[in-house]
């Protein structure tokens, strides 16, 4: 059967295939009582069907049938696969694990326009394929179009390769964006003049649906280089309104995903955010630090970086990015577990350098120049002043206790 195929972790007094039986029948054609209007009728074609069952581990699978989806539409697709099953009050805990989809279903949907290579094309590290190193303004909010732009000309004159909004920055009155992203781009450029590199702004455009689009088209018009979504807020439709519609590259920010994937018994699997951004066409998503501030566990950040990457359907892998109280500390342990195909992404880390901004981005950088060839960080900081300067402020590793 070409089908969306769904896997569920299931907490219940009933048995897993029982509650298995119960989700697929509330998400298809099915109901709590047997109604007069099925009668007769053949409705296998949008039925919702059980086929797999692990009663010890608690997994069940679920197949819906291609038809049972409009062509197109990620929120009906959500609203079945994750609607109702979530509050129905025969199942304690339910948490979707991940989908699979057919090629049917697949070849809706574009995929990245860049990816990883296409990102590194821009930069220009296709070739020595050395981590990307980001910053995210700091203060998340408060500055005006001035004073980001004087903050991103630091980044950038420091090498940092990608400047980014937070994810609470949209179109305030304090920094509209449309005064912003010229200023911004201007002191890119001022710094690729000395120092010859080219660095990326994502900015984020996040806005309420019957906005998106306009507000993505304001932007290429002021000559952005990347656009900026915060997917799980707007919705995984406004990712696809920016892949449809627009030509530049897309970083795609999750901020709220905590509220749906962090109890590993109940919500939504990161798992499945990683598929959709990747099926839609983001090309950088955060997945999550090994060594940072948010809550994530080592084995599972791996797969979703493999999620992002490895071969799937033929779409174009999509650059992990790691951030989240990440500084040049930390770098050792993100390349030498994740690899180089990732972007490491520092706010204070970089902000808070004691030498300001752009010693900041430069410490990144000796960091990730120190993986690249091959030393270790501290050996590499006898001739890199910021990097030294960055181990003393905040050592190798993650800090114990980051809001104290
Ligand atoms: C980073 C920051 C980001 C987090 C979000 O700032 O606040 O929004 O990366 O987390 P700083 P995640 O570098 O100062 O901590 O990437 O896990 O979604």
């Amino acid at each position: 059967m070409d089908a969306v195929r769904a896997t569920y972790y299931i907490e219940s007094s009933f048995p897993v295939k029982r509650c298995a039986e119960i989700i697929a029948m509330e998400e298809s054609t099915g109901t709590w009582t047997e109604v007069h209007t099925t009668e007769g009728k053949d409705l296998d074609f949008v039925t919702a069907k059980v086929e797999d069952v692990d009663e010890i581990r608690g997994k069940a699978v679920i197949a819906y049938p291609v038809d049972l989806f409009e062509v197109r539409n990620i929120p009906q697709l959500l609203s079945v696969v994750a609607g109702n099953l979530f509050g129905l009050s025969d199942v304690a805990n339910v948490r979707l694990l991940d989908l699979e989809f057919p090629n049917e279903f697949i070849s809706q949907f574009r995929g990245p326009a860049f990816g990883i290579d296409g990102v590194r094309d821009y930069i220009g590290t296709k070739e020595d394929g050395r981590p990307h190193v980001g910053t995210i303004i700091k203060p998340k909010v408060g500055l005006n179009p001035e004073e980001t732009a004087a903050v991103a000309y630091e980044a950038a004159s420091g090498g940092i390769d990608l400047i980014k909004d937070d994810e609470t920055l949209c179109d305030q009155r304090f920094c509209p964006m449309a005064e912003r992203l010229p200023l911004v781009m201007d002191a890119i450029d001022r710094a690729l003049s000395e120092v010859e590199e080219r660095t990326l702004y994502a900015v984020n455009v996040t806005t309420g649906a019957d906005e998106i689009a306009e507000r993505a088209d304001i932007a290429e018009e002021n000559g952005a280089n990347m656009l900026m979504i915060d997917v799980i807020t707007a919705g995984f439709d406004a990712l696809k309104v920016l892949r449809e519609n627009c030509s530049l590259p897309i970083h795609v920010h999750r901020t709220m995903h905590g509220a749906l994937t962090r109890n590993p018994a109940h919500g939504i699997a990161m798992d499945v955010f990683c598929r959709l951004t990747r099926l839609i066409g983001g090309d950088q998503l955060h997945v999550g630090t090994l060594t940072g501030k948010m809550e994530g566990e080592e084995t599972n950040i791996l797969h979703l970086d493999s999620i992002l990457k490895e071969e799937w359907h033929g779409f174009k892998p999509v650059f992990p990015v790691s951030s989240g109280g990440l500084h040049p500390g930390c770098v050792e342990e993100e390349i030498g577990k994740r690899g180089m195909d990732l972007v490491l992404q520092a706010g204070g880390g970089v902000h808070g350098h004691p030498y300001g901004t752009k010693a900041g981005a430069r410490a990144m950088r000796q960091a990730a120049e120190a993986m690249a060839l091959g030393v270790g960080l501290e050996a590499h900081a006898a001739g890199a002043p910021e990097l030294s300067r960055a181990l003393e402020t905040w050592g190798i590793g993650k800090i114990e206790n980051y809001y104290r």
